[in-house]
């Protein structure tokens, strides 16, 4: 299976070139640790990008969540990936119409496929979501053609979340189909029961992102569910997203090693399995 593969061998297999360089930095930097930098202002954000850059291999963002947002904290973010060599990931859980996500994906206020090497959306909308974003990316005018990729939210980790069975079937169904720009899920455990129902396609390589991850919590007051880094790769999980459990603590930085180290040698356990 995938899970015996190093994350460098998966690199030098996969056939999308975002999944490819994602697995390269993780393999490179040694680190499965997305940091979700939920901060409100752009000042927050810069610094805890330029401070955990070191040891993550992707930088979330949700770039609407900033008081004072403008264009230039991309530049400034986009500079900030290049030296510390890690991938953005917007996480907009695009939900709409095919027609209005394309405008809201490329171009807009917040100009996201200019910026954001990944985002991700919902299956509510059913299949025309991802057909809509997958036409934009591929579009003969699009600048950053075989730079950006899409994420599947596939199973949701809130209490009572209704991202369950038929939904998040049509997610694999859906990431199958549109393989060219789809390069995984957000899921809090391994789908490979889903995905075998529906029969694999050779060469099937999806990234699993598990978020909900916090080393020291059990969950929030609103809801969120919380497992730990370890438990997330275990279950499946090729990256472990982690908020604030790491920039809401006196030190993130000891914090993100901290996460960093248990994400990765739960890997190299399961490697050697
Ligand atoms: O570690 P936390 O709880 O501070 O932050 C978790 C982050 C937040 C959520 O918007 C996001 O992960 N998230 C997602 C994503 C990444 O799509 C899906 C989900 O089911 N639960 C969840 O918390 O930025």
């Amino acid at each position: 299976s995938k899970y015996h593969l190093s994350y460098g061998e998966r690199a030098k297999q996969h056939l999308h070139p975002v999944a490819r360089r994602l697995f390269e930095i993780a393999q490179e930097k040694e680190t499965n640790v997305v940091v979700s930098a939920d901060v409100t202002t752009a000042g927050e954000l810069l610094d805890l990008a330029d401070r955990l850059g070191p040891y993550i291999a992707v930088l979330k963002t949700h770039i609407d969540i900033l008081d004072n947002f403008s264009l230039t904290v991309l530049e400034d973010l986009k500079a900030l990936a290049a030296r510390h060599n890690f991938l953005i990931f917007e996480d907009r859980k695009f939900v709409d119409i095919g027609n209005t996500v394309q405008k809201q994906y490329h171009g807009g206020a917040l100009q996201i496929s200019s910026w954001a090497d990944i985002v991700n959306c919902t299956m509510l909308p059913g299949e025309g979501i991802v057909q809509a974003l997958a036409q934009t990316a591929e579009g003969d005018n699009f600048p950053y053609k075989d730079q950006r990729a899409l994420l599947i939210l596939a199973t949701m980790t809130s209490k009572g979340s209704l991202a369950t069975g038929e939904y998040t079937k049509l997610s694999v169904e859906c990431a199958r189909k549109y393989n060219r720009f789809v390069i995984g899920f957000v899921a809090s455990k391994s789908l490979a029961d889903v995905e075998t129902n529906v029969a694999p396609l050779e060469n099937e390589d999806f990234v699993l992102f598990t978020t909900g991850v916090n080393m020291a919590s059990k969950g929030d007051k609103l809801g969120q569910q919380y497992q730990t880094p370890q438990s997330a790769v275990e279950a499946g999980a090729d990256f472990i997203i982690a908020g604030r459990g790491i920039y809401a603590v006196p030190d993130p930085v000891a914090s993100a090693k901290a996460y960093k180290e248990e994400g990765w040698n739960a890997y190299l356990r399961r490697l050697s399995k």
